[in-house]
């Protein structure tokens, strides 16, 4: 029997997928290909910020009037739709193939993929206005026009119609099901997603109930110091919610896309239950330097932040774990011959492994912020963007251009533009990220500050010089390896509709075979999902009842101020 008989009968060609319904399905084409725009315009205005440090400014700052306008579009592009349009079309997906069964409401599906549209519009008009250059955080008192914030609700709310359906298909298996262990794929996207639900409502209340009123007029003043708690209520967690659908790739796609197999069911399952725990109740730690909020507190986030680091290390394990069972499967020997039998010719795999180095360096630098006392050291300065331009720059990014590499072709039914150049793409990111964040984090030792047109600036530092010219070049190498990626795509969708069987059948994606250690060692503790959600929320009023209680009331007294 020839292997690609074999594959088509161990994964059925898409048109008899019977879950995957058209009205369910171009909603998440359509969220992959707004996420995509949003990280082909963000990344190239990337660009601009990065030249400018060796004094290259086009007039006017690149398509804009000034370099803070383009710096939030930038943040709110990448850090926000981007990441939100990926998670909401992948996860989605992962659902439907988890639960096997299509999303319990199409509606939902659809409506998460117009109301994401429709955010992502006002945003960009507002933005490109320069009536909203408030930065991707928005910190009040820098006050934004009202279309600002009604467009951040958007893009929240789409997420939240994502998560709606999932829950709702969950409920809907389960009701079926009594008694099975939740499919692992669907467990994954499911506590990826009531995470995010829990952490979503500290900025859910900071938009809807104070800033968008505010911007409104319909009062003059705000608390910018409950502002920003709320906002890091959300602003940890959502470092997980940029990285859970990485993790799911990571967990479910990658050990059989290297020909191994996931080491464990139940480590699975209790590290996604760490996460849904642990990410939330770390928020503080944004706020070390922040006047007014109590110092025992700010220690209890730190303490709960090197707890949350331990699933991260468990991913570590589990992940090499697998990628060591999949080279030793392909013939390596020795204590690091199986890396070189990874299928390092596979794009879609290479761009991930080499996220996943990366992420190594971007976890540690984590730490580095994390640690109250050295965090003084580089607290918004430079280093900062360095570190997470390693994680969701590119333990995300990188990332999502792998999982494209596959799905795309998947979703489109055309097979993959030029592997070679999608190879190239992958290298030269990880290349020029390595170099990009070594020049951002060294100037940000050398107390180079962040979040600022340096080339204006009226000071300067002998040490900036080379970390200036690493940032740049490193800059272009990402922007050149963004290219080829747009390359890439806009080829694939070009290339020819898979026809015959044979075609179809090698687009189809490599769904995951059961864990080495499988289901039936799992604890069924790990299946109760309202207990974890409520432990969840308990931590939640734990580590902010007092924060609030020791901080209220609010002091409503600074007026809106506009700076750009
Ligand atoms: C061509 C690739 C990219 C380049 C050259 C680039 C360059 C830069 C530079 C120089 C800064 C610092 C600006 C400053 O502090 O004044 C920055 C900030 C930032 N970047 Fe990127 N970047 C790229 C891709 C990405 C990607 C893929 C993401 C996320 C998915 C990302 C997310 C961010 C965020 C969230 C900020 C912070 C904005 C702020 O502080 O308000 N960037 N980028
Ligand atoms: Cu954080």
């Amino acid at each position: 029997m020839s292997t690609v008989a074999t594959t088509a009968e161990q994964i059925t060609p898409h048109e008899e997928v019977g879950v995957e319904t058209h009205g369910q399905m171009w909603p998440v084409t359509g969220q992959i290909a707004i996420s995509l725009f949003a990280l082909g315009l963000g990344g190239f205005i990337g660009l601009f910020q990065a030249i400018e440090r060796v004094n290259i400014t086009l007039p006017p700052f690149g398509p804009f009037e000034n370099y803070y306008q383009g710096l939030t579009f930038h943040g709110v592009l990448l850090a926000f739709v981007f990441t939100f349009g990926f998670a909401n079309a992948f996860v989605s997906w992962t659902t439907i193939r988890g639960f096997d069964r299509p999303l319990y409401s199409t509606m939902l599906a659809q409506g998460a993929f117009w109301v994401l549209l429709t955010g992502t519009i006002l945003g960009a008009i507002i933005m490109t206005m320069n009536e909203a250059t408030v930065l991707f955080t928005f910190y009040a008192p820098m006050q934004a026009h009202s279309v600002f914030y009604l467009a951040a609700a958007l893009l929240v709310v789409s997420t939240w119609l994502v998560l709606a359906n999932i829950v709702l298909t969950y409920r809907a298996w389960r009701k079926e099901n009594p008694t099975a262990a939740i499919p692992l794929m669907g467990f994954t996207s499911l506590t990826t997603y009531i995470m995010w639900g829990l952490a979503s409502l500290g900025v859910a209340i900071l938009v809807v109930g104070i800033l968008l009123p505010w911007s409104l007029g319909l009062w003059e003043h705000t608390d910018p110091q409950l502002g920003r708690t709320l906002f890091w209520l959300s602003g940890h967690a959502i470092v997980y919610f940029w990285l859970l659908p990485v993790y799911i790739s990571w967990y479910m796609f990658i050990p059989k896309q290297v020909g191994g197999r996931l080491y464990s069911d139940g480590l699975t399952r209790f590290a996604f239950i760490l996460f849904l725990l642990f990410s939330i109740p770390t928020g503080l730690h944004h706020q070390y330097t922040d006047p007014g909020i109590h110092e025992g507190m700010k220690g209890f986030h730190l303490l709960l932040t090197f707890v949350i680091f331990y699933p991260s290390l468990i991913t570590a394990f589990s992940i090499m774990a697998a990628l060591e069972h999949g080279g030793r499967k392909a013939g390596g020997r020795g204590l690091f011959g199986w890396i070189m039998a990874l299928p390092w010719n596979n794009p879609a795999v290479v761009a991930q492994l080499l996220a996943m180095l990366v992420f190594t360096l971007g976890g540690v630098t984590g730490l580095v912020n994390a640690s109250m006392s050295v965090n003084l050291v580089v607290h918004n300065t430079a280093f900062i963007p360095g570190h997470f331009h390693l994680t969701v720059g590119t333990a995300v990014a990188l990332s999502v251009l792998g999982i494209c590499y596959w799905f795309v072709p998947y979703l489109t039914q055309r097979p993959l533009f030029a592997t070679k150049l999608a190879l190239w793409q992958a290298w030269l990111w990880a290349i020029g990220v390595l170099i990009f964040s070594r020049g951002q984090m060294s100037g940000g030792l050398d107390a180079q500050p962040r979040r600022t047109m340096l080339g204006e600036a009226s000071y300067s530092l002998p040490g900036w010089e080379v970390a200036n010219w690493l940032t740049a070049i490193g800059g272009i190498v990402m922007t050149v390896s963004g290219l080829l990626f747009f390359v890439v795509m806009i080829g694939t969708l070009l290339n020819k509709r898979a026809e015959t069987a044979e075609e179809k059948a090698a687009l189809q994606p490599l769904m995951p075979a059961p864990p080495i250690h499988d289901h039936r060692k799992s604890w069924k503790i790990f299946d109760r999902i309202g207990l974890w959600t409520l432990i969840a929320i308990i931590l939640i009023l734990i580590a902010y009842i007092p924060v609030f209680l020791l901080y209220l009331p609010a002091e409503f007294t600074s007026p809106g101020v506009r700076v750009w």
